[in-house]
């Protein structure tokens, strides 16, 4: 074998070199680092030309024995190291079908929309009719035709959200009811629930909530219908033994007007931290609808009459779940929503 005591160091460092390497990227670097254009042993027979005439046969041959070996360890060096680098890349792209399932969170029916589905489904069942309407309304629908004063504190720009002088969100949904009037003779036996705003914000009241409203106008329609209805409805709500109470009471669209009261279904009327004590949790306004009201709508109170009542969504949905905060409703905690799957 020739040998060459420069060509030899080269040769001794790159076998020590690959020897070492552990990938194929570095024996890359390592063929680039000696025997690329510009790599060590490349350059040095490229500088035979320099040597004296009696020396170079030795180192040339000398050298293109070490670039023969080198090419031969890096080409078998790269098998080995490709093999393994296909290996575990293989067995990283391997699926485990061991591995449980990453499962979808299932939705749900927010409570809101339970308690107000629930609301509907019951006097659907009496046989009313479901009545939607906008939430953009004009002061007429909203206001005028409900009796409601120009002097009310509810059509105050500190109370009402307006759009512009004549344009507003609905504070309650009974303009739908007026809309419905005005479109159809009686009977009219209509359910109406739905989004309303109003300018209020803090535990217990939302700048958006919910509303469900009845409204039943027909011949000789009477209070003791209306009775009769709203203790129907406590019952299905509340459970068969819920009784309910009148107290008089003042709404500008209703006359006679009454609040009604369910006996408190928590604590049976004993008293509790939900009914405050007394016993009766107050659930929805009421009353006998407003002559004025018929009459702005085309209907005759002389031949017909009518009663109309409301209720908050949230407020039922707290009491019924004991929830202290409106706000939890409207903040989409899955911790919160969870508990009514
Ligand atoms: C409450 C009270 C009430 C009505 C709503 C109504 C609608 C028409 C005519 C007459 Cl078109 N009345 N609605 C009547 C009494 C009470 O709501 O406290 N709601 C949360």
């Amino acid at each position: 074998m020739v040998r060459h005591p420069r060509v030899d160091a080269i040769a001794d460092e790159a076998r020590a070199a690959i020897g070492r390497a552990t990938s194929s990227t570095q024996l890359e670097e390592l063929r680039v680092r000696y025997l690329g254009r510009q790599g060590t042993l490349t350059m040095l027979l490229r500088s035979l030309g320099s040597l004296p005439a009696a020396e170079r046969p030795r180192v040339g041959a000398a050298a293109n024995e070490v670039k023969r070996e080198l090419e031969a360890l890096l080409e078998l060096r790269l098998g080995e190291t490709r093999e393994a680098e296909r290996r575990l890349e293989r067995a990283r792209q391997r699926i485990d079908l061991t591995l449980p399932g990453r499962r979808p969170l299932p939705g749900g029916v927010h409570p809101l929309t339970r308690v107000q589905d629930e609301i509907v489904s019951i006097f659907v069942g009496l046989g009313f009719s479901v009545a939607e309407g906008p939430e953009i309304e004009d002061d007429y629908h909203n206001f005028e035709a409900l009796n409601i004063p120009r002097d009310h504190p509810a059509r105050d720009m500190q109370d009402t959200f307006y759009l512009s002088e004549d344009t507003l969100l609905r504070t309650q949904t009974s303009p739908v009811q007026i809309r419905t009037m005005q479109a159809q003779r009686p009977p009219v036996r209509i359910i109406v629930p739905g989004r309303v705003y109003r300018r209020d914000a803090d535990i217990t009241h939302s700048p958006m909530f919910h509303q469900v409203e009845g409204l039943a106008v027909d011949r000789s329609i009477s209070m003791g219908d209306l009775k009769g209805t709203l203790e129907l409805f406590a019952r299905e709500m509340f459970g068969g033994r819920a009784k309910i109470r009148f107290r008089p009471s003042f709404f500008p669209f209703t006359e006679p007007s009454a609040e009604v009261d369910v006996l408190c279904f928590l604590c049976g009327g004993g008293g509790c931290r939900v009914c405050k004590q007394s016993g009766w949790l107050e659930i929805l306004g009421s009353g006998m609808v407003h002559p004025q009201v018929l009459r702005n709508v085309g209907y005759d109170p002389e031949e017909v009459t009518g009663w109309a009542f409301g209720m908050g969504v949230e407020r039922v949905a707290m009491l019924k779940y004991g929830i202290d905060d409106i706000r939890l409703f409207f903040e989409n905690d899955l911790r919160f929503l969870r508990q009514f799957v």
